[in-house]
């Protein structure tokens, strides 16, 4: 039977965690059908069938369904190829995604440093530091690291591991699109990142994503977040 995949996020034309997922599909040039519970709370309460999920992103195919964004992105590399060759670049693909995890929930609290859960715009002022923060602190130290892991490849000419993409690479991607679009005079004053910059460029170019970077499927970021 075919993969019947099911993408259940706020909504397709909602940029954030389901972006990591979308590009993976994009990629491979799979057909996936987006569902929007439209609140988180569908899935707290046990509204839906099968395994439990906390919070959307969620992917389903048949009776299979499973949440956690970078564990989907594992789980889906794993299934279709994008994934490394070998246990250590196994291992060391997993730690990226984590920190990529951690860089996106560092940079989302900082726009919602009040209230977790409420809007930004009812925390603007109040954020302003931690945005600061972010941006001066946070945002070099991450970059900096990532850029260090993509020069340990192949002098960071092609990818993260390997000769062949992997589901982290499009991860890297997503933040890297994300960081340029909410952070732009931040993103062109980043002069020591000129591995990662090349790469933003180069796995955009792939056929798939670029076709789907210009197709109305994709959603520009909102730019009142980290996504
Ligand atoms: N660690 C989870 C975080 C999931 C998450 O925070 N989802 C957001 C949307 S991007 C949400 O709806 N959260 C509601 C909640 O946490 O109650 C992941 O990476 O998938």
């Amino acid at each position: 039977m075919p993969d019947n995949w099911e993408l259940y996020y706020w909504g397709p034309n909602v940029v954030g965690r389901a972006e990591f997922i979308r590009l993976i599909f994009e990629e491979l040039g799979m057909k996936y059908k987006e569902i929007n519970k439209g609140v988180p709370a569908v899935f707290t309460s046990g509204q839906l069938e099968g395994y439990p999920t906390r919070a959307p992103p969620m992917i389903k195919n048949g009776e299979f369904q499973l949440s956690q964004m970078p564990v989907i992105c594992m789980y889906l590399g794993k299934k279709y190829g994008l994934y490394p060759d070998n246990e250590a670049d196994e291992y060391h693909a997993m730690q990226v995604m984590a920190t990529i995890s951690d860089y996106i929930t560092e940079g989302r609290l900082c726009f919602h440093g009040v209230n977790w859960q409420a809007s930004y715009f009812t925390q603007q002022e109040e954020t302003k530091p931690y945005i600061k923060h972010f941006t001066t602190n946070r945002i070099p130290n991450f970059l900096n690291h990532f850029e260090t892991a993509l020069s340990r490849n192949d002098g960071g000419k092609g990818y993260l591991f390997g000769t062949k993409l992997t589901y982290v690479d499009l991860a890297l991607l997503h933040i890297l699109r994300a960081t340029e679009s909410q952070f732009p005079e931040e993103w062109n004053a980043l002069g020591n990142i000129p591995l990662l910059k090349a790469f933003k460029v180069r796995i955009s170019e792939r056929p798939n994503l670029a076709a789907y970077f210009k197709s109305d499927r994709c959603s520009p970021f909102e730019g009142n977040s980290m996504m």
